[in-house]
């Protein structure tokens, strides 16, 4: 069935991979992020290979603009199918007693109240017309911290407990909710991280092939394609030279 997919962090990594294997799975897309020409870019990819794209500017961490966005919709686009909360980053990796305050603030209040706004302004149309699918991009990082991980960790910790919340909060529902905790990506991921130290960044996936944004945005396609009784809860994905978060053997 077509469904209408909406993206949160749609113009990189995790999230443009969800937004082309969603389109190739013949969806509608409402993508949203920060850059507006980047999101026009691929918006315009996506429209001419057929596929009818929707954009909206703004941070998750604004939850005004955010609001006005979503109840903003033309009534077309209201009915969300699916929403796939991947907008996050980390932001240093630094022993725990000497990171940045605004590096924490940054990723709390986007991994956590961006994935809590986006949740709070969707998923009651979804319990109400009793049809949805709340996919959250969550990570290895928060099965267990390792070492310098410390704020990052507990963000995606956060997401996983919130994504089990909110499985249990509509279980009278058949609104569905998955937890996707990707390992190792490539993407720029490192280079936020490591606020443009491109060197440092190329370091993480040295001796080892990493995985894509797009083989996550397999795992999200499947679980959004799955039989409707059918709950995929929460899936581990990591690279296949990587044993945990903190154990990677490189070649
Ligand atoms: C990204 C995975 O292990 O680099 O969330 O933190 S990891």
């Amino acid at each position: 069935m077509n469904k209408i997919v909406l993206i949160t962090g749609a113009t990189s990594g995790i999230g443009l991979g969800c937004a082309r294997k969603f389109a190739a799975n013949g969806d509608k897309l409402i993508l949203t992020g920060r850059n507006e020409q980047k999101l026009e870019a691929i918006r315009k990819e996506l429209a001419d290979q057929g596929t009818q794209v929707l954009t909206l500017v703004f941070d998750v961490r604004d939850r005004e603009q955010a609001t006005r966005c979503i109840n903003g919709l033309p009534d077309e686009w209201k009915e969300i199918d699916v929403l796939v909360n991947n907008a996050g980053l980390a932001l240093g990796l630094e022993p725990e007693y000497e990171g940045s305050f605004d590096d924490w603030e940054t990723m709390i209040d986007t991994n956590i109240k961006g994935l809590l706004t986006m949740t709070r302004l969707i998923v009651p149309g979804m319990v109400a017309r009793d049809r949805g699918h709340i996919i959250n991009v969550g990570s290895v990082a928060g099965d267990a911290a390792y070492a310098n991980g410390n704020v990052y960790c507990a963000t995606k910790s956060a997401v996983k407990t919130l994504t089990d919340g909110l499985r249990l909060d509509v279980a009278s529902s058949a609104v569905r909710v998955t937890n996707l905790k990707p390992g190792l990506v490539e993407t720029n991921f490192s280079n936020t991280r490591f606020h443009g130290d491109t060197e440092r960044a190329a370091n993480v996936y040295k001796g080892i092939k990493p995985l894509t944004g797009d083989d996550i945005a397999d795992v999200a396609v499947y679980a959004a394609n799955a039989p409707a009784h059918v709950q995929i809860a929460e899936v581990l994905i990591l690279a296949t030279h990587q044993g945990s978060g903190s154990v990677i053997v490189r070649k």
